[in-house]
């Protein structure tokens, strides 16, 4: 089986969501480290467009969108498991708060006190472009850029409900962690993580023993790898992953039509290529890039627009 290869930056939340998950799966992958702002051209040569973080790949099949690299890490490396079915329902309540609880901690962090440590970490360069960079991600979609107020009426009831539930159980559906332990860790670590605001979470001891259980985790073990180095390994693979749950053609799409996929609540960027594959979990599309080749970029069909190219 090809390596994992995750493309990433370490203050990416999202990025945080699925290295905890591949601590929790114990396993060997490799780490590419991508810009925090566009642009971001080897990211691109695999995606095609898609330029959120992070983007998994293995060998030639490019996974956009942390909700399908959980299932596909959950399929090939099926123990422990992440989404037990006798928890199913609970599990799709916990992805649709989600966003919810992100965009409630992003501005937590981005007050002055966080900001200060984000200027430090991103660098002045950086920082400078940052604000322009995060405007143009929340244009065209149907997500509001998070501010201040949505946090101010979401954040401290949220991570009080985590809170309360937490002292009954050591993770967040019983005794093992689920997918819904890690959709909550990583706005809580993003708010965490930042000396300047972690101390917003202090009230909240049952959460906070929690999140050392998840850090306890660990990330696996990464081992680092040139974003050149994986175009490369894109390039030279022949084989493909399997797809994920039986064909159902999208409306008036049929396989092998020409076609364009985005998301459609930010980072909108369309990507195009010829449709392989539909179904109620995933699109995938196969596309040629210079560098390369071949390759077959998979998102999610929950909260993607397929359209005719
Ligand atoms: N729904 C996406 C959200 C990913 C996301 O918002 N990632 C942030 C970083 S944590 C991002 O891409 N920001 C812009 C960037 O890094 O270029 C997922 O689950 O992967």
């Amino acid at each position: 089986m090809s390596d994992i290869i995750l493309h990433h930056y370490a203050s990416s939340p999202y990025s945080e969501k699925i290295r905890a998950i591949l601590g929790y799966k114990q396993l060997h992958w490799k780490s590419v480290r991508t810009p925090s702002i566009l642009p971001k051209p080897d990211v691109v040569a695999l995606t095609g467009g898609y330029r959120k973080a992070p983007v998994m790949q293995i060998g030639r099949d490019i996974y956009c969108d942390t909700a399908l690299m959980a299932r596909v890490i959950d399929r090939l490396h099926p123990q422990p498991p992440l989404m037990p079915s006798a928890q199913r329902a609970s599990l799709a309540a916990f992805t649709q708060l989600e966003q919810t609880l992100f965009f409630a901690a992003v501005p937590v962090v981005f007050q002055p006190a966080g900001l200060k440590v984000v200027m430090e970490r991103l660098g002045a360069d950086v920082f400078e472009k940052f604000g322009r960079d995060r405007a143009a991600l929340f244009t065209g979609g149907n997500a509001p850029r998070p501010d201040a107020e949505f946090s101010k009426i979401h954040f401290l009831p949220l991570m009080n409900a985590l809170d309360l539930q937490l002292a009954h159980c050591r993770f967040l559906l019983g005794d093992a962690p689920t997918l819904a332990d890690f959709v909550c860790w990583h706005p809580v670590w993003f708010v965490l993580s930042n000396a300047g605001v972690a101390d917003k979470l202090a009230a909240f001891k049952h959460l906070l023993a929690w999140a050392e259980r998840i850090r306890a985790l660990g990330h696996g073990t990464p081992s680092e790898l040139s974003s050149g180095d994986a175009i490369e390994i894109a390039r030279t693979t022949t084989t493909a992953q399997a797809f994920d749950g039986p064909l159902l053609e999208p409306e008036k799409l049929k396989i092998g039509q020409r076609v364009s996929v985005s998301a459609t609540d930010y980072g909108c960027d369309a990507v195009t290529g010829t449709l392989l594959h539909a179904s109620v979990f995933e699109l995938a599309i196969k596309r040629n890039d210079e560098r390369a080749g071949d390759v077959i970029v998979h998102f999610p069909r929950q909260g993607f627009r397929v359209v005719a190219a």
